[in-house]
């Protein structure tokens, strides 16, 4: 596969490089995108009416059902080569002494599987539930819910420690993107439709703080028309062979 010299030379170029991942990232590990992750048994749904603090409050059970479906699959999932390069490009970027910020909207955790570290999590993730009554974050990598909504056992009940619409992304992720987002010499906008804001804003942010921006992803977004290097394609793919092209001299 062959790159744009210009983007090579500018990621050898590069002390810091910040990376956004959605869906996409994930898709070619069986994780449904967000957007088809109503296929089959949800489709009569609308995710933007499910993945909300009101949908929760009207109708608790499907929307724990829901969440707990997506749950038990990704703990299924493994990381495919998308997930593992960007992991490597993290580890070879931190030997070379520079940065590289990974951040996700992504809530499946399989960046961390692959080895990936200090992810940002703008999204939260399926894996952590929390008690709507004390706040209390439990990790939940077993069965399905006996209950939905299952009790928290602290007086409240479990809900999924995800952001959704509506609500306010968690203080230090969103403090820690927007800080990568401006402060990174190239930004990587991969798997991800680029409809969700704030985190849809992070490529404006980098391009307007004088970064090199670059898009991977399978279908054009608006993000497509603004990115200097757009590549359409899949991230499992290309991700590796970008790597690749930019550790060989
Ligand atoms: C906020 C977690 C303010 C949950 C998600 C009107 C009313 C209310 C709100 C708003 C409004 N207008 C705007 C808003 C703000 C809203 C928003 O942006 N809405 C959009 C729809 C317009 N944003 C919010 O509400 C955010 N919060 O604004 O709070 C506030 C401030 C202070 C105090 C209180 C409140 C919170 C947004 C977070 C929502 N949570 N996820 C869950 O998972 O259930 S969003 C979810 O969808 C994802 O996390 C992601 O962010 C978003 C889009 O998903 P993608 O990851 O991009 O996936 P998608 O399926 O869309 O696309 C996949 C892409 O991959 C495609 O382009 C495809 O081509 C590509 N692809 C597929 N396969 C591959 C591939 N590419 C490469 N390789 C492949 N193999």
């Amino acid at each position: 596969m062959a790159f744009d010299p210009d983007l090579i030379a500018a990621l050898r170029a590069a002390k810091h490089i910040a990376v956004l991942t959605g869906a996409g990232v994930s898709a070619e590990s069986g994780v449904p995108t967000f957007r088809d992750a109503l296929t089959g048994l949800w489709a009569k749904h609308d995710p933007l009416q499910l993945a909300t603090p009101e949908a929760f409050a009207r109708d608790p059970e499907t929307v724990s059902r829901w969440y707990d479906e997506r749950r038990l699959n990704v703990l299924k999932r493994i990381p495919n080569p998308g997930h593992l390069a960007l992991a490597r490009w993290q580890h070879l970027m931190v030997e070379r002494g520079r940065t590289f910020t990974l951040i996700t909207q992504n809530v499946d955790r399989l960046h961390q599987s692959a080895g990936s570290t200090e992810v940002i999590e703008v999204h939260g993730s399926l894996i952590e539930w929390r008690c709507t009554r004390t706040g209390r974050i439990v990790e939940c990598r077993g069965p399905a819910f006996a209950q939905h909504p299952m009790p928290s056992g602290h007086g409240g009940v479990l809900r999924p420690n995800v952001v959704w619409f509506g609500e306010a992304l968690p203080e230090e992720a969103a403090y820690a993107a927007q800080h990568a987002a401006g402060f990174c010499d190239v930004f990587l906008s991969i798997g991800t439709s680029a409809l969700v804001y704030p985190a849809a804003g992070y490529v404006h942010l980098a391009k307007s703080s004088g970064a090199v921006t670059v898009e991977i992803n399978r279908d054009p977004t608006p993000a497509t028309e603004i990115v200097d290097h757009s590549m359409l394609g899949l991230a499992g793919e290309i991700v590796p062979a970008l790597v690749e092209a930019w550790a060989h001299r």
